[in-house]
């Protein structure tokens, strides 16, 4: 099986290509990437002699035209995935997530190649924190930030092109990932890497928001399910009951750390911060039987914690620059 896979240089789809390599050793694994900021070919490296890697733009039509014509599947991860940077800057947003997908449809379309398009729980805006209420897939979609409704965005294209044109595709939404490789622009890598260069730990606002953890290999374990038994045009919520508010996911990686509880900061709270996400994947699991593999969110937390101080030359680059970011927004 021939797969091209989007955004392969990022967290979760460098985490997927890694265990296809691993697990499926029939698959060709092309990876088209563009390198942003978030991209790092270093993820790659150790699979590097069994994936082709083409660097370059979901955007750019005749490139993504000529790679899915040579593929049987395209799982597409590529996207613009940090809301903080979709307050300061939309646009690129607008771009990767809406024009690309829409790109990468009109090229499986025109090909008709298997598509599995992946997405976030973000779509579904958020939830009370005292609702015993979780998103199902009939949850209504009410995106908070410019990055859930571009993301929201690009899912609405991928059904109508499944109505209209009969593009055999799936969606995913999925919840919060943690696990190696992750940018430390985002919560859980921020804080490791704070503590492991003296920098206290920084929370928005009251910490009182809550999100529903998943280990990325579960998430990715998830995908490939999909692609082996979903069925088409259906969407599939991915989670694994990892429901935490931030103080408590702060507060426990400065327990695995070795730290006293309240040695970190409050900070200025993000706009428009969603209050909770909390996923209900019985489908997943009733029809697909999917379960996830990592069940004890406190000994992957520090299996991703060791993974980030034995691998300082993997993130050092990025740190000060996206510090810098967020002194200017006070966060
Ligand atoms: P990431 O930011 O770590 O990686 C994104 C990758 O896409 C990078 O390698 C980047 O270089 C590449 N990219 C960006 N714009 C591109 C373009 N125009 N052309 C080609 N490549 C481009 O993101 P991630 O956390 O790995 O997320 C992957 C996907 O999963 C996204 O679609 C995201 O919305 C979704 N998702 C993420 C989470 C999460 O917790 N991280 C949860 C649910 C869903
Ligand atoms: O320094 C921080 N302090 C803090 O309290 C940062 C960076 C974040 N936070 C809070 C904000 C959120 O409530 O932690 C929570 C998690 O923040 P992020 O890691 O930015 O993730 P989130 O905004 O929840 O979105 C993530 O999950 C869904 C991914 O970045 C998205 O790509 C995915 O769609």
């Amino acid at each position: 099986m021939r797969i091209l896979v989007t955004g392969g240089a990022g967290f979760i789809g460098s985490n997927f290509v890694s265990a296809m390599a691993r697990d499926r050793p029939d698959a060709v694994l092309t990876v088209l990437d563009s390198l942003t900021y978030a991209g790092s070919r270093a993820s790659l490296s150790a699979i590097d002699g069994s994936i082709d890697f083409v660097e370059g733009d979901i955007v750019d039509a005749r490139l993504v035209n000529r790679l899915v014509s040579d593929a049987d599947v395209v799982v597409h991860f590529a996207a613009e995935s940090h809301n903080d940077n979709s307050l300061v800057d939309p646009l690129p947003f607008l771009q990767t997530n809406i024009v690309g997908t829409y790109t990468l449809l009109q090229a499986v379309r025109h090909h008709d190649v298997r598509y599995h398009h992946v997405s976030t729980d973000e779509v579904y805006g958020d939830l009370e924190l005292d609702d015993p209420a979780k998103f199902t897939e009939l949850t209504p979609y009410n995106p908070s930030s410019p990055y859930s409704s571009t993301k929201a965005a690009s899912d609405m294209l991928v059904r109508a092109w499944v109505r209209s044109f009969g593009v055999r595709a799936t969606l995913s939404n999925c919840s919060n990932n943690y696990g190696p490789y992750q940018h430390v622009e985002k919560f859980i890598p921020r804080q490791i890497t704070n503590i492991l260069t003296g920098v206290r730990p920084k929370l928005y606002g009251a910490g009182k928001n809550v999100r529903d953890w998943i280990h990325v290999e579960d998430h990715n374990a998830a995908v490939w399910r999909i692609l082996e038994a979903g069925e088409i045009g259906r969407t599939y919520l991915i989670g694994a009951d990892g429901e935490l508010d931030n103080l408590s996911v702060v507060r426990m990686i400065l327990e695995l750390m070795d730290k006293a509880p309240d040695d970190f900061d409050h900070v200025a709270d993000r706009a428009g911060h969603d209050l909770r996400y909390a996923i209900d994947s019985s489908t997943l699991r009733n029809e697909l039987g999917w379960q996830p593999r990592y069940n004890d969110f406190r000994s992957g937390l520090q299996a991703t914690i060791n993974w980030y101080r034995d691998n300082p030359t993997w993130w050092a680059n990025d740190k000060d620059a996206v510090e810098l970011r967020y002194q200017v927004q006070g966060a």
